[in-house]
């Protein structure tokens, strides 16, 4: 028999058939209302999809498939707090972190709302006693740098969000992430600071992972070398869920902030996880976070699939990625301040929805999740846009900007939004043979060698474009536009028939490195392994022996 998801899959395979070659000048040419009819507006946020490779038919049948993997089921069975992560047996309630009505949200029956909410006003006096100089460190002085040690899902959200809206921030108070276990990290940070007036939050959810354990060590001994063991009290903090843990490094539970393992690290800079970000912008800025993130998870839970955000995008990367075999998907924000959304979105979604079995454990029968990446425009245009423009692959791209900046400079912003507007346009529409002949011949140039360069000043265009502009970026316009690639993600993992709220590929590089650890001691025996890793743990020894001779 079949499903009804099979049904709609078939139904769209045909459709794309039927379509042939998508032509976006001719879609645009057949519709003046191109634009109206496939933008959407929400407050002062746009979504303009009218320059993908769909028509209306395209966008109903993807509905359709929406319907029949039952996604408005799926959303209210996340927000009802079941297991819906069924690897690790647990739910998936980042959206009770930001949520601010009076309704409970409840996990076997009980309301974890009064413990966000507890939590939260912990963060607010903390980080209000931070700011406003009443938090000492072991010396009497008051905190100028924070230092976040963490990785992964405890690094990247809060550290986007802090670069994003740094133009928020005071410049007596600076933040500071260290991630990687590689000690330049640590040492280039610590390099700039000093022991008396540094605050480090230690920001692990398990409190177990190598990485930011070991930096925690090293910048605990960097501390206490300076001013003694009793001065930890007062320069570390923990974010975690592992009390047990956190106690035993040193840290007393009056200086944790916990959180739940109903909270994925790639979800959690809405958890306690935010911390730096509150000790940065202020606690009022990170509620407007918050703030931002609800109004999309209500626009989410409440807006008909046909005309729902996160929906439609996720719609349109299925569409992409399994009609019609593009493999990546590139978000190209024209905003400096978001140079690190790109790398926000990339372990959001490949790590959320990079998986190739379903929840039963079959197989999955179509491409799951797609290469994610990005850099700010205009820099990625004097770089890898090339290959947007006339490469071999055709790359989805996300345009986004904000209408107005928060810096006073003249002459920069509408550059900066002429190109963003010039790279939708031409990656679209192209440029045509005879268009690349007529430029020739203006140039002054005929017989072969016009012909010579005909080929090469050719853009095919019909590379498709989601274009998202705002008015500003502020706290709350970025806690929106997260949540909604968060539910993008969510969607195309209940299409997919996945747990997008697993990670086992991570765990296993956990496992490997620490295995691995001892045989890199001079005198260890390593144990045996293939040839090519037992042949480079012995060049690694040899090197570090010292030179030769
Ligand atoms: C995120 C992943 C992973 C995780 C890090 C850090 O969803 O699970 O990126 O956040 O491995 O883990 P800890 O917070 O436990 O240190």
């Amino acid at each position: 028999m079949t499903s009804a998801p099979d049904a709609a899959w078939r139904a769209l395979e045909r459709h794309r058939t039927e379509l042939g070659t998508i032509s976006l000048r001719r879609l645009f040419a057949a519709d003046p209302n191109r634009f109206a009819r496939f933008s959407l507006v929400l407050d002062d946020l746009l979504i303009d999809l009218s320059k993908n490779l769909i028509t209306a038919e395209t966008l109903s049948l993807l509905v359709e498939l929406a319907r029949a993997a039952e996604v408005e089921a799926w959303r209210e069975r996340m927000w009802a707090g079941e297991r819906i992560n069924t690897t690790e047996d647990r739910p998936v309630l980042h959206v009770a972190l930001r949520h601010r009505g009076p309704e409970p949200v409840t996990v076997d029956g009980r309301d974890v709302m009064p413990e966000v909410r507890a939590v939260l006003e912990r963060m607010r006096a903390f980080t209000t006693e931070v700011r406003e100089g009443r938090w000492r460190g072991a010396t009497g002085r008051s905190i100028t740098d924070v230092v976040n040690l963490g990785i992964g899902g405890s690094d990247l959200g809060p550290q986007m969000v802090c670069t994003a809206l740094a133009h928020l921030a005071r410049p007596d108070l600076r933040v500071h992430f260290v991630s990687n276990v590689d000690g330049a990290h640590l040492a280039a940070t610590l390099a700039r600071l000093a022991p008396e007036t540094t605050l480090f939050v230690v920001a692990s959810k398990t409190f177990a992972t190598q990485e930011t354990m070991q930096n925690a060590a090293s910048a605990r001994a960097w501390l206490t070398d300076a001013l003694g063991e009793a001065a930890v009290a007062r320069h570390f903090v923990a974010v975690s869920t592992n009390e047990a843990a956190v106690r035993a490094f040193g840290i007393e539970p009056d200086r944790m902030f916990g959180f739940w393992d109903w909270v994925g690290g790639r979800y959690s800079l809405w958890s306690a996880i935010g911390l730096p970000i509150a000790l940065f912008l202020g606690f009022e800025r990170f509620e407007e976070l918050l703030e931002g993130a609800y109004a999309m998870d209500r626009h989410f839970r409440t807006a008909p699939l046909e005309a729902n955000a996160p929906v439609l995008l996720a719609l349109l990367g299925i569409w992409y990625r399994d009609l019609l075999g593009f493999s990546t998907h590139a978000v190209l924000p024209y905003d400096q301040r978001l140079a690190r959304l790109p790398a926000h979105l990339q372990q959001l979604d490949m790590e959320s929805n990079g998986k190739r079995v379903r929840r039963d454990g079959r197989p999955v029968e179509r491409p799951t999740g797609p290469i994610v990446w990005g850099e700010p425009g205009t820099n990625g245009q004097h770089a890898f846009f090339q290959l947007l423009h006339q490469g071999t692959e055709i790359v989805p791209c996300d345009l986004l900007a904000a209408a107005l900046p928060d810096h006073g400079l003249e002459g920069h912003h509408d550059k900066l939004l002429a190109n963003l507007l010039a790279q939708g346009e031409a990656l679209a529409f192209g440029k045509d043979e005879a268009t690349v002949r007529a430029e020739l011949a203006a140039k002054g140039l005929s017989g072969t060698a016009l012909e010579a360069l005909v080929p090469h000043k050719i853009f095919p265009g019909d590379r498709p474009t989601t274009t998202i502009l705002f008015r500003r970026l502020d706290p709350f316009t970025l806690g929106r536009l997260i949540a909604l690639y968060e539910h993008k993600v969510f969607v195309q993992g209940v299409i997919w028939e996945i747990d997008s709220f697993d990670q086992w590929g991570v765990e296993l590089g956990k496992e490997l490195a620490a295995g691995i650890l001892p045989d890199l001691a001079p005198d260890a025996v390593p144990k045996p392994r293939d040839s090519s890793t037992t042949g480079l743990i012995a060049h690694l020894r040899r090197l570090r022996a010292g030179p030769p001779g």
